[in-house]
């Protein structure tokens, strides 16, 4: 039997077919076969909360399928990346004051004192800024002199108390760098950035005949009320959930000081059950391996989540523990995956996403074959 859909699955063989470069005819019934636009555009929508990776795993979508970003994009990036900067460094300055922890050196303290009051215009940030937007060298070096401080290292470990952004050591331990001009951001300096989503943005890519039309949306609280009208006509969902996040909360405004874990297990959950997604393909990604690992040895998960029994600062164990948590909400479905991903890591993400591609397409192929299922 010659593939319908001519055919990614003979690349897995995994319906035994034989390959054909034709393109299927779809004149039978079945909702895919209605239309033929839809029968070669599969819908996937992000989801999940927010600072789980969304925005990162979609700029890896495009970094992958196009070949890397050219120094133009790359370029537009360096208001962004100067903007996380100074975050970074102003909010870790707020927590080593907030937790009373003193400054190890008068050095690391002047250079607190001075980087407390920059503000984004000095950098040039703002958008009706005439100067152009650069780190100056000699803030660079106090930012190096502040990240090395013992204070600053003591509250970073601490970075769950303070919700210090995940890319904080990454930005402070490159200042220097990050000053040398003329400055262009590496595609490294772009996949750590926080750009809360506002708006859905929505980026193609093409596998043979197949177009994925992949839509990414903000998981913040105000922001997940637009969830709904993106619901219709969606094929796949990849629902993010960070491992990382089950020593972290939300703030008293946002979710009541909710762990931000058990807010992504609700959600995840709530979206299972949303009606008409029966027949969606749900693939979790649990994400950020990386912090996962770093974290674990001086953060114990059963603290947390006092049902955890496997061993302490064991990642592997970890990850199994909250996998399940996950994949229990899921039990009847056979339409699910899950992968352990890091959003920040091309090559790695990379194969995650050859897996991805195969699943869905493995998943329409059986709705395309059986015209009874809708
Ligand atoms: N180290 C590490 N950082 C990650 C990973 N995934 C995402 N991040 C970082 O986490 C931060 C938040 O990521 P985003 O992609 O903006 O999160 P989001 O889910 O789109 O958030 P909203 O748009 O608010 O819903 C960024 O600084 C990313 O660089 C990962 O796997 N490892
Ligand atoms: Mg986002």
């Amino acid at each position: 039997m010659a593939c319908p859909l001519s055919c990614y699955c003979g690349l897995m063989c995994r319906c035994g077919c034989i390959p054909s470069p034709e393109v299927p005819s779809m004149t039978s019934g079945g909702s895919l076969a209605r239309d033929t636009h839809r029968s070669h555009t599969v819908y996937i929508l992000l989801l999940g909360a927010a600072e789980t990776g969304k925005s990162t795993i979609m700029r890896q979508m495009k970094i992958i399928d196009s070949g890397g970003m050219s120094p133009a994009s790359l370029r537009s990036y360096t208001r962004h990346v100067l903007d996380n900067v100074l975050t970074c460094v102003t909010r870790l300055i707020a927590a080593v004051h907030e937790a009373a922890v003193p400054w190890g050196t008068p050095e690391a303290a002047h250079a607190a004192h001075t980087l407390a009051v920059v503000t984004p215009t000095d950098w040039g940030l703002l958008d009706d800024d005439v100067k152009p937007a650069l780190l100056p060298q000699d803030h660079a070096h106090l930012m190096r002199v502040l990240w090395e401080d013992t204070a600053a290292q003591e509250c970073w470990l601490r970075a769950n108390e303070f919700n210090l952004p995940d890319s904080t050591a990454y930005y402070l331990s490159a200042t220097e760098r990050l000053a040398q001009q003329p400055y262009l951001p590496t595609q490294e300096d772009v996949l750590q950035l926080r750009i809360p989503t506002r708006a859905a943005t929505v980026y193609d890519f093409h596998d043979r005949n197949w177009t994925f039309r992949i839509t990414d949306v903000g998981g913040q609280r105000g922001e997940r009320r637009r969830w709904l009208r993106l619901f219709d006509e969606v094929n796949a969902i990849i629902f993010l959930a960070a491992l990382s996040e089950y020593d972290q909360t939300w703030s008293q405004e946002e979710e009541d000081g909710m762990n931000r874990l058990e807010l992504s297990l609700q959600l995840f959950r709530e979206t299972l059950n949303y009606p008409g997604f029966s027949k969606t393909s749900m693939i979790l990604f649990l994400n950020k391996t990386d912090v996962l690992q770093k974290k674990i040895n001086r953060s114990d998960l059963s603290k947390y989540f006092p049902d955890y029994t496997g061993p302490r600062g064991d990642a592997r164990s970890a990850t199994d523990y909250i996998r399940n948590r996950f994949v229990t909400f899921a039990k009847t479905r056979d339409n699910f995956f899950s992968h352990e991903t890091c959003a920040t890591d091309t090559n790695k993400t990379r194969f995650v996403f050859a897996a991805v591609r195969e699943s869905i397409l493995w998943d329409n192929i059986r709705l395309f074959m059986d015209p009874f299922q809708t």
